[in-house]
């Protein structure tokens, strides 16, 4: 659960980088097949290429979702449901891929936003990923 303090924190970042979805989420990406290439096998459909179309889109509706998420952060749960199905039955995507992107996440959000993103930012940021995790994990059986 997440404090009034976190919560304007994690809303705070999240102002600085709306807008940029496709471009920071295809970095994200790319950071992730790169540094943990074993996440790579869930998306043989992509390349490494940093403006490629398909890249981009996946990269903008992965942080879309998460926009979605720090707008809804009282009802993760009820708003990330379909993709909690996605992930668990249809994707199945290993859950110990989530903290990998969580990190390549704050490494993105660190290299771009610089002395802005906080110690207290990003530790609000890494609870806030966490707990969509725990949603998008939890249908796992
Ligand atoms: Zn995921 C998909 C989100 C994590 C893998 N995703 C997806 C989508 C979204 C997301 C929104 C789209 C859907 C539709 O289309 O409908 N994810 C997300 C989030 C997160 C995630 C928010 C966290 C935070 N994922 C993840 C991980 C992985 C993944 C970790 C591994 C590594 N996803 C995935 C895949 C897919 C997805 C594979 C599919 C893709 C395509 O289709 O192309």
């Amino acid at each position: 659960m997440l404090s009034a303090q976190e919560r304007a924190q994690v809303a705070q970042v999240w102002d600085l980088i709306a807008g940029h979805e496709a471009s920071f989420g295809a970095e994200l990406l790319l950071r992730l097949f790169t540094v943990y290439p074993s996440t790579k096998v869930y998306f043989k459909h992509l390349g490494f290429c940093p403006d490629e179309t398909q890249l981009l889109t996946h990269g903008q509706r992965m942080l879309e979702a998460v926009g979605v998420a720090v707008r809804h952060m009282d009802n993760l749960r009820a708003v990330l449901s379909p993709l909690a199905d996605l992930h668990a039955q249809v994707l199945r995507v290993d859950p110990s891929n989530f903290p990998l992107l969580i990190q390549c996440f704050q490494v993105v959000l660190a290299s771009h936003l610089q002395g802005e993103f906080t110690v207290e930012m990003q530790a609000a940021w890494d609870k806030f990923l966490t707990g969509v995790s725990v949603v998008l994990t939890e249908k796992y059986r």
